[in-house]
C-alpha cells in the first residue's frame, strides 16, 4: 500500500546533506525555487503528492525542491534539533563544563599546535596526546568566547549577521537528488585562495566536454540544467570559461548558502549493469574551515562520501630546486580531526572500531603551473602529460606527489594519505599560468589534468572500475577476494 502523503516518485526518508537529518517525505513541503535568486515561488506539495514529478510543469521540474525543515525532521531522540550531529565539542554548555580541560591544554595560548607547524608526522592521532580535540587551534578559539577568569559567564552574543554562521533555515534539495537513492558527495576542502573555485569550474567543464573518453570508461553524465545555468552565473564561471575572456573567479562569499555548487546524474556501466548516481559538489568558502563559530555551516562535511583536498601549490616558499614549507595552513588537519572527532563516536556507538575514515580522498597539488615555470623536475614529470584518462599511472603519481611534499616541508599536506582508507594524490592547474588584474594570458590558459583526481574519485568509489587505477576493492561494490 502506498503512504498516503508521500509522493509516489519518492522514498519514504532522504537524508538531508546540508544539515545530515532524515527528512520524513511525507511531511516535507516541495516547492518550487527561482535558482538565481533562491526564493521559493511556489508550493507544489499537492501536485508532487499525486503525480510526482510528473504533476510539476515540465519547464519547472528542475527547479523543484523539498524542503528540509523542522517539522518535515524525523526526530527519534526527541531532541529540539535533532540536524546537528552528536559532537560533544559543538555546544558551548560542554566547552564551559570542561573549560579547565580546554584551558589546561594550554592551546589558547599560542602553543604550537599540530595544524600548523610544519613538519608533521602522520602517526594515529590517539596514540599522541596533542592530537587531542582540546589542542586544535580551531577550537581553542572556543576560549575567547568567554571571561577566562571566572570562566563562567559567557559575554552576551553580539552577532550583527547571525545568518552568517548558521546553516539557513529551511534549507532546499533539488527533488531529482533525493529520487535517485545512490549519491556522491564530494567536497573541496582547503584554504582560502587555495584555488577550490578554480579547480572546480576547471573540473566541471573538463567533465562536460570529454563525453567520448568517459563513455570508453563507461560512464555518462548529465548535468542538472538548470543548476549548471546558475553555476555559470555565480562568481563569473561564465567569463572564465570563456575562451575571448578567461577572467578571474570572485573568492567565494562566506555567507552563501551552503548548497551543491553543481550536481550531475551519472550512469555507471562497466558493472554490466546500469546505475544511476547523483553527484554533487560543494565548495564553501576555505575561511569556514579555520573558524569554529561556522560549525553548523560545516555540518555537511560529515555527510560527505568522498573529499578534494586542495593543497595551494603557491604557498610554498623557498627557491633553488628545493623548497621550505608552507606560507599559509591547509586547513585539512583542522577537517581531518572533526570528522575522526565523529567517526569515534559512530564507532563508539556501533561498537565497531573504524581507522582510518572509510572513505576516499585525493589530494590534488594545485596552482602547479607555478612549479612547472621553476622548473621542478617532479612535477614537471606529471604535469605535461598527455595523460587525463590513462589512469593506470595514478599510482606513480600519487607516489611522486608523496615524495614532492615529503621533501618540501608539505607534510602537512599528506595528512589524508593516513587518514583516509583510500588515497590518491595528483599535480594539477585550473589555469595554467598566473592571474593579472583579474584575467589570464588567453594564450597561456588551460586547464591541466583537472579530471585526473574526479576520475579517480571514481574509480575509488566504484563509479568507474577501479581496477583502472589497479585497486582491487571499493567498499561496498567489490569487496576483497
Ligand atoms: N597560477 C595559478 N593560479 C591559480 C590557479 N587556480 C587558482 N589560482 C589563483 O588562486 C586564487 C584563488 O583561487 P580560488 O579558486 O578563488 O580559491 P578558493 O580556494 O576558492 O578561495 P575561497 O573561495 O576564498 O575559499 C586566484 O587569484 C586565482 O587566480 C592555478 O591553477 N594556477
Ligand atoms: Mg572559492
Ligand atoms: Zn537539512
Amino acid at each position: 500500500m502506498s503512504h498516503p502523503g508521500r509522493p509516489a516518485d519518492l522514498p519514504p526518508t532522504v537524508n538531508c546533506p546540508y544539515c545530515l537529518a532524515q527528512i520524513d517525505t511525507s511531511r516535507a513541503r516541495s516547492v518550487i525555487r527561482d535558482i538565481a535568486t533562491q526564493e521559493v515561488q511556489g508550493d507544489v506539495t499537492d501536485a508532487v503528492r499525486q503525480r510526482g514529478l510528473l504533476g510539476v510543469a515540465a519547464y519547472n521540474r528542475g527547479n523543484t525542491y523539498l524542503e528540509c525543515r523542522r517539522e518535515a525532521r524525523l526526530d527519534p531522540a526527541g531532541q529540539a534539533d535533532p540536524g546537528y550531529h552528536a559532537d560533544p565539542f559543538d555546544h558551548p554548555t560542554d566547552v564551559l563544563d570542561g573549560s579547565t580541560a580546554v584551558f589546561a591544554a594550554g592551546a589558547g595560548d599560542g602553543a604550537p599546535t599540530t595544524v600548523f607547524s610544519g613538519g608533521i608526522d602522520l602517526d594515529d592521532p590517539e596514540d599522541e596526546p596533542a592530537r587531542s580535540p582540546f589542542a586544535l587551534a580551531e577550537d581553542a578559539d572556543d576560549g575567547d568566547d568567554w571571561e577566562s577568569t571566572t570562566g563562567a559567564q559567557p559575554r552576551p552574543v553580539l552577532d550583527p549577521q547571525p545568518d552568517e554562521n548558521e546553516l539557513s533555515e529551511p534549507h532546499y534539495i533539488p527533488y531529482e537528488y533525493c529520487q535517485i537513492r545512490r549519491t556522491l558527495n564530494i567536497g573541496l576542502i582547503g584554504t582560502t585562495r587555495s584555488g577550490k573555485s578554480h579547480l572546480l569550474a576547471a573540473m566541471l567543464h573538463r567533465l562536460q566536454e570529454e563525453e567520448e573518453e568517459l563513455a570508453a570508461l563507461g560512464v555518462y553524465v548529465q548535468p542538472f540544467a538548470e543548476m549548471w545555468e546558475h553555476y555559470m552565473q555565480r562568481e563569473d564561471v561564465a567569463g572564465f570559461l570563456a575562451p575571448d575572456q578567461r577572467t578571474a573567479l570572485r573568492r567565494t562569499n562566506r555567507t552563501d548558502p551552503v548548497e551543491f555548487r553543481m550536481a550531475y546524474t551519472v550512469t555507471s556501466t562497466w558493472n554490466g549493469e546500469e546505475t544511476d548516481c547523483v553527484v554533487s559538489f560543494f565548495d564553501v568558502a576555505g575561511e569556514l574551515f579555520l573558524d569554529s563559530k561556522a560549525r553548523s555551516r560545516l555540518q555537511f562535511i560529515y555527510g560527505l562520501d568522498a573529499y578534494i583536498f586542495v593543497a595551494d601549490g603557491q604557498s610554498l616558499y623557498g627557491w633553488d630546486g628545493k623548497r621550505r614549507g608552507l606560507l599559509h595552513p591547509s586547513g585539512f588537519g583542522n577537517v581531518i580531526n572533526k570528522l575522526r572527532q565523529d567517526e569515534r563516536l559512530v564507532a563508539r556507538a556501533s561498537g565497531q572500531r573504524k581507522h582510518p575514515l572509510p572513505k576516499p580522498a585525493v589530494v590534488v597539488l594545485a596552482k602547479a603551473d607555478l612549479l612547472l615555470a621553476q622548473e621542478e623536475y617532479w612535477v614537471s614529470r606529471w604535469l605535461e602529460r598527455d595523460d587525463e584518462f590513462h589512469l593506470e599511472t595514478v599510482d606513480q603519481e600519487s607516489e611522486d606527489v608523496y615524495v614532492y611534499c615529503a621533501t618540501n616541508g608539505a607534510r602537512e599536506w599528506l595528512q589524508p594519505v593516513n587518514a583516509f582508507e583510500d588515497a590518491t594524490l595528483h599535480f594539477a592547474s585550473a589555469t595554467g599560468c598566473e592571474e593579472r588584474d583579474g584575467r589570464y594570458n588567453k594564450r597561456k590558459f588551460r586547464h591541466m589534468r583537472v579530471l585526473r583526481p574526479l576520475l579517480s574519485l571514481f574509480a575509488m568509489t566504484g563509479l568507474i572500475d577501479p581496477q583502472t587505477i589497479n585497486h582491487d576493492y571499493v567498499r561496498g561494490v567489490r569487496e576483497p577476494t
